[in-house]
């Protein structure tokens, strides 16, 4: 399969225009966003709605989520990644399959749908997860682009997935609320350095390899800005794979927890990475079993 996206091949960085869509199917496959909220998922390269879910719905979540985060089993399993440099608990993997709200959540039409309608296509889960940015100790996540980690190093082949993510508490300016630089979903940037064996093991943690060069990253932050999501708990962000997107540490006394679900086109399944390495495991990139989700009757 040729290789739009060439990154992390050692030669110097480079921006690569986007030869994919952003709406696919002209947000015609089902119907979810009116006209004006798919434009400006199109030009910004993400969306936020606010206060989708109760306060119920959303404290039923965090529960769920922070049981998980308490469970031993859990604890000492594949899906937890802790913080640099201490043990606190970072991110929580594959949370759709470890709770019960959690599995429901993919499925529930108010992501669903918007998911189908941009992706233009039936979808699955690519990847999900928790991550908790403790009170006080939730370290940063440095500028990137997801799909430029999912290309080279889960081989998804084309910019056709977007994640989802839940406010699970409120994200303030204080707490590290989710940063995205609009418009930035138009440029590939290409990465210089090369991938470590086994670089999930690090990066998850903190990423060093993949991100953008400073010259680029102000280029685009000079045309679109700088956006930090500051949203009550229970509001929605959708935002393209390829937007690029960071947070910060959170040093106030308050967690920051979101949820994301990463859909993925049907039409979009992984093949092997790009530059011949192992895939990831399963847990962090689904390539097995993979099925279209279909709605719940009702919202979760
Ligand atoms: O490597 C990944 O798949 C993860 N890395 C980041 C920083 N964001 C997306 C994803 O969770
Ligand atoms: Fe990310």
């Amino acid at each position: 399969m040729r290789d739009s996206y060439v990154s992390r091949v050692g030669r110097a960085a480079a921006l690569i225009a986007r030869c994919d869509p952003v709406v696919y199917e002209e947000g015609q496959y089902a119907h979810a966003l009116t006209p004006e909220q798919l434009q400006s998922y199109e030009q910004n390269g993400f969306l936020v709605l606010p206060e989708v879910l109760t306060a119920q719905e959303v404290n039923a979540l965090r529960e769920e989520a922070t049981s998980l985060e308490n469970n031993p089993a859990v604890q000492e399993g594949k899906e937890v990644i802790r913080e640099p440099g201490g043990t606190a608990l970072r991110s929580i993997f594959r949370v759709h399959q470890l709770g019960r709200r959690l599995a429901d959540l993919p499925r529930d039409p108010r992501f669903l749908e918007v998911a189908r309608q941009i992706l233009g296509s039936e979808v699955y889960i690519h990847q999900s997860r928790v991550n908790m940015k403790p009170a006080l100790d939730g370290k940063e996540f440095y500028w990137h682009s997801d799909f430029e980690t999912w290309h080279v190093e889960d081989g998804m082949p084309a910019m056709r997935a977007l994640s989802c993510s839940v406010l699970l508490t409120d994200n303030t300016p204080f707490n590290g609320p989710l940063t995205l630089i609009p418009g930035s979903h138009r440029q590939f940037v290409a990465c210089v350095g090369e991938t470590p064996e086994e670089n999930y093991k690090t990066s998850l943690r903190r990423q060093d390899i993949g991100v953008p060069d400073p010259l680029s990253l102000r280029m685009l932050a000079e045309q679109g800005g700088l956006q930090a999501v500051t949203a009550p708990a229970g509001s929605v962000v959708f935002f393209d794979c390829n937007t690029l997107h960071s947070s910060g540490g959170n040093l106030s006394p308050w967690a920051r927890s979101n949820v994301f679900m990463v859909y993925n086109s049907v039409e979009n399944q992984l093949v092997a990475p790009f530059h011949g390495m192992a895939p990831r495991p399963e847990h962090i990139a689904a390539r097995k079993d993979i099925k279209a989700l279909s709605a719940l009757a009702v919202a979760a």
